[in-house]
Parts: structure tokens; sequence; C-alpha cells
């Protein structure tokens, strides 16, 4: 029993996937239906705002529910969000038993939830496969705990160590695998942020053009000087709606109202001896509805980040140029005299793609910094053992 319990979670942990890149700060939620043993229907909470995976089920499922088991991801909800209590939609159905893998730390729901269910007298089980929904749904999880974004950082990278050669040309250090699986990356976030610096010498659009998902991420720009960025950029003519600007909170007004004309919003950070305090701008950047991000580049933003100790999840593509000097992955905002002092990521997995080598990392450092406590999912720790270099 308790091993179909952990099957039945892992398929949902599989439909909870879908809302990848669309629920925003909301968390990664499915729900099912499940009648000796065997999965009648499930669902996915898919946008933020939308409906809750309980009640999407609910309305999808109109057969009767006598005998029939809850099993939902994350503990269901008892307060009125955007939209009403899935308890409450629960307890008016014939559901006697609920299981969910891991209690809402929502500060309103905290087992509230389950103690709702257990009053009305329904069965209640969990938590069920917990470590594994807490690394699947860790943006979410750190979100609560931390009032930040989940940070990622995107970089490939020469076989010395630089990201783009001293004119700053980086097209293409990494071969197409890479850049395939970088617009996977894109297509789970909320947001892709960027320095104004590659902005204006990539001009990137930032895009997932290849899954195919219902809407883009939107695009973050940093700039200390919110002047210099050409209305002609890619980012600012053509997805103003989708992008945001953090800008000094000096920004000159009339400046400020152009760009607000133009479409995009901005998020306003104060300067100190002109640079911005990362403490300061992230929580911005979360309650402007950023629950998770992807940051590619420049070097001196990453590098801050790491610094800050902010920066959770690094990917990185390893490529096989040697430029001898250029741009630098990482330029830390601190000096590090000892090795054992300096930021470290631990190695999660590891992978080919064509002529790279895809590597991801996580920092401790940074999830120790607000008290987050984190397994990576079992599974992943045997693909690290399973995965090879096939070269
Ligand atoms: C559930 N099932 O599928 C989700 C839950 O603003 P709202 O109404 O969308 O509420 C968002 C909060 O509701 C979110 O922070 C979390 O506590 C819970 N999300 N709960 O029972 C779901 N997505
Ligand atoms: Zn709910």
């Amino acid at each position: 029993m308790e091993i179909r319990r952990q099957e039945i979670m892992e398929l949902l942990f599989a439909r909870a996937l879908a809302g990848e890149g669309m629920v925003k700060t909301n968390p990664l939620v499915a729900a099912g239906l499940v009648k000796d043993g065997e999965l009648l229907e499930l669902a996915a909470h898919r946008q933020f705002g939308g409906l809750h995976a309980e009640a999407a089920l609910l309305n999808k499922y109109t057969g009767s529910l006598q005998g029939v088991e809850l099993y939902c991801t994350l503990e269901p909800c008892v307060h009125q969000g955007k939209t009403a209590p899935c308890t409450e939609r629960i307890l008016k159905t014939d559901i006697e038993e609920v299981t969910f893998a891991h209690i809402d730390p929502h500060p309103r729901v905290q087992g509230r939830g389950m103690k709702k269910l257990l009053k009305a007298g329904l069965t209640v089980t969990t938590p069920v496969c917990r470590s594994q929904y807490r690394w699947l749904n860790r943006a979410y999880f750190y979100n609560q705990v931390a009032g930040l974004p989940w940070l990622e950082a995107k970089l490939a990278l020469s076989v010395d160590g630089y990201i783009a050669t001293e004119s700053h040309h980086s097209q293409w250090l990494s071969g197409p695998e890479s850049r395939h699986y970088t617009h996977l990356l894109r297509s789970r976030v909320d947001a892709v942020m960027v320095g104004a610096e590659t902005v204006r010498r990539d001009n990137p659009s930032l895009t997932d053009r290849v899954t195919g998902r219902e809407s883009q991420p939107g695009a973050i720009i940093v700039t200390t000087r919110p002047q210099t960025l050409s209305p002609s950029l890619t980012l600012l003519s053509e997805r103003a709606a989708e992008t945001t600007i953090v800008v000094p909170s000096q920004i000159e007004p009339a400046l400020g109202e152009k760009l607000e004309e133009s479409g995009v919003t901005l998020v306003r950070s104060e300067l100190h001896d002109g640079r911005y305090r990362w403490t300061e701008v992230l929580p911005r950047l979360y309650r402007a509805g950023f629950g998770r991000i992807l940051v590619e580049g420049g070097g001196g933003l990453v590098g801050d980040l790491i610094s800050a100790q902010l920066l959770n999840e690094l990917h990185l593509f390893n490529c096989g140029h040697v430029l001898g000097s250029g741009i630098r992955s990482a330029r830390l905002s601190h000096k590090t005299e000892k090795v054992f002092n300096a930021p470290r990521f631990r190695l999660l997995e590891q992978h080919r793609f064509g002529e790279d080598i895809y590597i991801r990392r996580l920092s401790e450092q940074s999830l120790r910094r607000v008290g987050f406590n984190l397994t990576p999912h079992p599974r992943l720790r045997q693909r690290l053992t399973g995965v090879g270099f096939k070269g």
C-alpha cells in the first residue's frame, strides 16, 4: 500500500510540473482521485490566479465519489485567496480520505487545512514523498521561507572559464544541444534576468523558442543607468509588456514616466554608492510576482548575487573553446583569501550535450543563509551516479 501511495504521488508530481513557469509565486500542485489503488482522474494548478488543483479535479470528474480517495501534492488550502478554499470544496463531497505530500507553509494554511479535514472526520495521510516534493517545488518553499525569488543562473563557459572574449563576443560558445536545453530552462521560470550591459551588447529577446509554453517568461533588465537603454532594443520595443526594469529609485521622473508609457514595468530600488543592494531588490521582485528567476549574465550580476549568497542553482555549460582572456563568468563583489572560505556549489548532475558538458550545482550556503533545508530528490542522486561521460 505504501509503495502504491508513493507511485500515485509520483504520477501527481509529474502532472504538477505542468505549472512550471506558469504559476509564478504559487506552488506547483496536482491532485488525483483514487479508487482501490487506481488513479481515476488527475488535474493540476496551471496558472497563477487560476483554479487550484483540487477544484480543477472536482470540476472535471463527474462520477460518484463514494469510496474515492483524494490525493494532493500539497495540503489543501483553507483560506479565501483568488479562489475559494479547497478544504470546503472537499467537505461538500463524499470523499473520506485525503493523502498529501507536504504541509502548505503559507502562513494562512500551515496545517490548518489538515486540522479542518480531521475535525470533519476524514482520514488524512501525510507526509508522502515529502523531500521529493520539496525539491520539485523548491522555488515555492524557498519563497515562503525567504521572501525571495529562487534564483538560478545559466552560464556557458570556455575551457578557461570565460563567458565571452574581451570584445564581448560569445556567440556561440555552447553547441546547439546546450542552447536547446537553455530554452527548456527558460520555460521553467517566471522571468529571465540580465544586466543592462548584456542587453546593450546582445539585444536579446530572452524567449523560450522551443517548448511552446502558453506564455513567454518575463524579462528583467537590471540597470543603474536607465537613460542608456535604447527604445529600439527588442525587449523594449517588442516585449515591453513582459519586461520589468530594475531602476534606481532616484530615476528622473520624466524618464520613469516615458518608460512606463512604453509598457514596461519598473521596480525601483535605492542605490548605495552607485550599487544596488540585492537584499533590497530581490524582495521587491518577489512581491512583483517573480517566484523563480533564471539569470543569464553578465558576469557582474552573477558575481554580485553569489557574493550576497542569493544565487541558489547553477546551470553550467562547459564548452570546448579556449579564449585566453575575456569576460569572467562571475566577478565577485568580495575578495576570497582562502579556498575554504570561497562560496561553493555542490554538484547535483552532469550530462553530455554534444561537445559540451552540462553541470548542475546547488548552493547550500544560500539556502542556509535563510534557514531553508532542502535535500535534492533521490532520483537526481541516482542520476548522478547513473549518467557518466560517454565521450
Ligand atoms: C491548494 N491547491 O492547487 C494551490 C494551493 O491566490 P490563490 O487563491 O491562488 O491562493 C494561493 C495560495 O493557495 C498559495 O500561496 C498556496 O498557499 C495555496 N495554493 N492550494 O490547496 C492548489 N495552488
Ligand atoms: Zn486551494
